[in-house]
Formats: structure tokens, C-alpha cells, sequence
């Protein structure tokens, strides 16, 4: 049983994500034969582009096996959780450092790890179905998957935006700060798939995709609600106090859904993230992600949104006031 399908077609190694009952989430077994058969791929001079898809309608990958590491580390099987963390990271730095074209097809959507095994690789082709996000601050986790490093690489503003409140991107959206690299509208998509798979050059099966649908993202009001290095309290402070402005206060509550010390861990680490390497990223998230876990917020968070659905999470502390500073300097190392 297996949820990955792979196969060769001339120059072209395609994976096709193939868990839809849930929405492709990143098991084990799912990362442990991506990182298999990409090792394998990357040293075949056989193949020379890496295609990965989707089997979902809905879905490109819905993130990693949260519900999974949750019993984990209901049981304290830290070592499970280490092993789980440790290969998707290590397998969203193979992508990154992978030495042939990789191209991720994005039609539905991809959020948490499903952007690991996106955004590192060379391309991302999104269409009008694409749905982009790190969602993670409302289960008491945080944007990992190398989100520390590409978040603080984005247009001023967006990554903090993206990372403290979960925002959702479109596809065009995505293409406009950088997430993505081309827009291709869904109804030509299974015909771009094939001028892939049958080893067109990706410059031209992509060349006459560089019209975007228009864009209308508020880059000004990101750009000065959510700056980097700065605390959540004080973003929050200056959402909430923009009394005549609906979105500032759209996104001020959003914080109240996500667990206060998830805020806090995830603008130090982004912060951090900003004058890193990948490498290091992924290392300060391991360690992160290996102590936070363990923390209560991430129990109940996974129970809110994902396990009883309730989405009423009950965060101790509720509040970023109360945030316990030595807690967060904990988990991000500093
Ligand atoms: C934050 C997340 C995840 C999430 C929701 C969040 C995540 C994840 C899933 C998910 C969704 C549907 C499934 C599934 C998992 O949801 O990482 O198995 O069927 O995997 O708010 O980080």
C-alpha cells in the first residue's frame, strides 16, 4: 500500500501524490519514498525533470501527518516525532538543493509541508483552483518546512503576514509574491502536464504562460501592519487600533483563533530566518518543532481543528500579554 505513484516517461520521473481521503497529507511512508526515489532520480542521468502531481481534485497536499504526530506526542514517542520531522526536512533541503528542474503542478491545495515540497524546488505552476498557505499558528505549531527561510524572502511584509495569521493565497496571488512561478489557467493544465511529460523544453510548454489574472492583495497595508523583527503584540496593537480600516481589523482576528505562543515563536523564527541558510532554518525548526509538540497548545489545537473539528481551540496562555518569554526563547534556541 502505498500513496505515491511514480513512473518514467521518456526524460521525465513524475510523482503523483495519491492520498486523497486525506487531502495527500505527508505520511512516513510518504516522505520516506519521495526522498527514495528523488535520490535516486537526481544521480539517473536518465531522467532529466522531476514532474510532481496530484491523483486529489481538491487537493496538491494538505500539509504533514499532524493528526499522526499529535498521537505521537499524546504516547511521548518523541523519537517518532524526531524521525517524522527530520525526513520531511531533510527532504525539502533534497528538493532545494536538487540538481535537475523540479515542477510542482498546484490545483488545489497546498498548504504547510504540501509547500515544502513546492516552493524549494525550481517551479511552481498554480492555477485559478490553487489555495496557498501556512496555516500553522491555529494548531498551537508554527511554519516550518523551511517556511523560516522563504517566508523573510518574500515581499515586505507577506511572509509575517502569510506566517502570523494563515492567510490563503490564490494562484495568481501566490505568482505575485513569489510563492509560485507561473500561472496556468486549470482548462490547460492536463495539456501542459503532457507537453511535460512527453519532454518539451519547459521554457517553451511555459512561455506562453506569463499573463496573470489580476491581482488585488493590499502589499501597502502588509507592508506596514506586519513588519519583520517586530512583536505579535505589537502588530496586533497596530491592526486593532486601525478602527476604520475593515481589513486590519479582519486580520487582528485572525490572532485570536491562533495560539498566542505560536504567534510569538513563529516572528522570532522567521525573524531568525531572515539572515540564515536553509540549512540552518530546518535545524532551528527541528528543534522547534521537537519541543513545541510536547507543549499542551499543540495537543489541543490539532484536537480543534483537525480531530473533533470543533474550532474552538482553548490555548493556555489566551493571550499574548501572558506569552511565557522563556518558553518561546526555548523553542526557538535562542
Ligand atoms: C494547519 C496545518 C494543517 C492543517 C490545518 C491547519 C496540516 C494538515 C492538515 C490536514 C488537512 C486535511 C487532512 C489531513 C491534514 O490540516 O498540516 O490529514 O485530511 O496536514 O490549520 O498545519
Amino acid at each position: 500500500m502505498s500513496f505515491l505513484r511514480t513512473s518514467v516517461t521518456g526524460g521525465v520521473g513524475e510523482i503523483v501524490l495519491d492520498r486523497p481521503r486525506a487531502l495527500n497529507a505527508l505520511d512516513q511512508s510518504m516522505i520516506d519514498e519521495m526522498f527514495d526515489v528523488l535520490s535516486r532520480w537526481g544521480d539517473d542521468d536518465a531522467i532529466e525533470t522531476v514532474l510532481v502531481t496530484s491523483a486529489s481534485p481538491r487537493a496538491f497536499c494538505a500539509g504533514g501527518d499532524i493528526r499522526a504526530i499529535r498521537e505521537y506526542a499524546v504516547d511521548g514517542d518523541t523519537a517518532a516525532i524526531t524521525r517524522y520531522f527530520s525526513s520531511e526536512y531533510r527532504l525539502d533541503q533534497l528538493i532545494a538543493e536538487y540538481p535537475k528542474p523540479y515542477v510542482a503542478l498546484i490545483d488545489g491545495a497546498a498548504m504547510g509541508g504540501g509547500l515544502g515540497i513546492s516552493v524549494h524546488g525550481e517551479l511552481r505552476v498554480v492555477t485559478e483552483n490553487a489555495l496557498l498557505a501556512m496555516p500553522e499558528t491555529a494548531i498551537g505549531f508554527f511554519p516550518d518546512v523551511g517556511a523560516t527561510y522563504f517566508l523573510p524572502r518574500l515581499p515586505d511584509g507577506v511572509g509575517v503576514w502569510l506566517g502570523l495569521t494563515g492567510a490563503r493565497l490564490r494562484g495568481a496571488e501566490a505568482v505575485a509574491v513569489g510563492l509560485a512561478t507561473h500561472f496556468v489557467p486549470a482548462a490547460d493544465l492536463p495539456a501542459v502536464a503532457e507537453r511535460i511529460r512527453a519532454g518539451s523544453p519547459l521554457g517553451e510548454v511555459l512561455a506562453g504562460h506569463r499573463d496573470l489574472p489580476p491581482v488585488d492583495l493590499p502589499l501597502r497595508k502588509i507592508a506596514d501592519y506586519f513588519p519583520l523583527g517586530f512583536p505579535p503584540a505589537g502588530i496586533l496593537g497596530g491592526l486593532r487600533g486601525a478602527t476604520d480600516d475593515d481589513w486590519a481589523q479582519e486580520m487582528a482576528d485572525t490572532f485570536d483563533q491562533a495560539s498566542p505562543t505560536s504567534l510569538a515563536v513563529t516572528a522570532a523564527l522567521i525573524e531568525a530566518g531572515a539572515s540564515s541558510s536553509l540549512e540552518q532554518c530546518l535545524e532551528r525548526e527541528l528543534h522547534a518543532a521537537e519541543i513545541i509538540t510536547a507543549t499542551p497548545d499543540f495537543a489541543e489545537g490539532v484536537r480543534a481543528v483537525l480531530v473533533d473539528k470543533d474550532r474552538d481551540p482553548a490555548f493556555d496562555p489566551s493571550t499574548l500579554d501572558a506569552v511565557d518569554e522563556a518558553l518561546v526563547a526555548r523553542i526557538v534556541g535562542a
